[in-house]
């Protein structure tokens, strides 16, 4: 087994969450853990689950390949497995397997002694996923509204979803998520290139340091927000990216049923307009 000199340093006892030292040990480079082993345990049940029902027809086409939820007759109840039922279970081993990730990721940050941020910033990515397959299909009352899995066809849902309410970039969440993404973009593309131009100098010039990075900034905006401080940034910018996208999801139906330009109705009748 190879093993890395900083390796046996770092390779500690102990910050486990659940098991104490029964999964404490490492399988070649990789930490195993009790979330290791219930992570490939939901991972591999969930996909074996994904194939049978692959199998069950009509198609091995890989673009055309569907997971459905269940029809809107069965309500939040278990439906027979041929008919949304493996797309219920499939979903529980997803979350599953998300969950037990992060947990892993908590395990290992607690074992360094490094903080949570990295499962605080996952929970997010989850909490999306968890809204357009339980909070949104529970609060409209059927699992029905859950998301297909398929390429295709969660594109189509995705495609049929907007335009039931006519004009989706009209939802004022929505409008809140893209300007996150397109500032997470930026963000992420001045910090890359800002680090590339200081630490890739031309042969025989000296690496700069973030003296250079920070002038670099106050020269052109007159603002430097700092070597942590980007970074404090860039995670606050994506965390908001994630979480405007769920609420995005949660008022399309629980709270708002018309089309989203409607919405700004309420904006157009302010009596300040015409109050003469
Ligand atoms: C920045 O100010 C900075 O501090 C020196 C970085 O750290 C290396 C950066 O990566 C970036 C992109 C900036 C500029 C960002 C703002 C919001 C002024």
């Amino acid at each position: 087994m190879s093993m890395l000199s900083f390796e046996r340093k770092y390779r500690v006892r102990g910050g486990t969450l659940l098991g104490g030292d029964l999964f404490d040990f490492w399988v070649g480079p990789f930490y195993v853990g009790f979330f290791g082993v219930t992570t490939i345990f939901f991972a591999v049940l969930g996909t074996a689950l994904i194939i049978w029902d692959a199998a069950l027809g009509p198609t091995w086409n890989i673009w055309q390949i569907s997971i459905d939820p269940p029809p809107l007759k069965y309500g939040l109840g278990f439906a027979p497995l041929k008919e949304g039922g493996i797309w219920q279970l499939v979903t529980i081993c997803a979350l599953g397997a998300f969950g037990s990730w992060a947990l892993r990721q908590a395990e290992i940050a607690r074992k360094l002694g490094m903080g949570l941020h990295i499962p605080f910033a996952f929970s997010f990515a989850i909490f999306a996923y968890f809204t357009l397959v339980v909070i949104r299909p529970v609060m409209l009352g059927a699992w029905a509204h859950g998301f297909p899995y398929g390429i295709i066809t969660h594109l189509d849902w995705v495609s049929d979803t907007g335009y039931q309410y006519a004009a989706f970039h009209y939802n004022p969440a929505h409008m809140i998520a893209i300007t996150f993404f397109f500032t997470t973009v930026l963000a992420l593309a001045l910090h890359g290139a800002l680090i590339l131009s200081a630490t890739n100098p031309a042969k025989g010039e000296r690496v700069k340091t973030p003296e250079h990075e920070n002038t670099y900034f106050r020269d052109t905006i007159g603002y430097s927000i700092g070597t942590l401080g980007i970074h404090r940034l860039g995670l606050f910018l994506a965390l908001n990216a994630g979480f405007w996208s769920a609420i995005t999801m949660i008022i399309s139906g629980p709270l708002w049923v018309d089309p989203w330009p409607d919405w700004w109705e309420v904006w157009r009748n302010l009596p300040i307009w015409n109050w003469n």
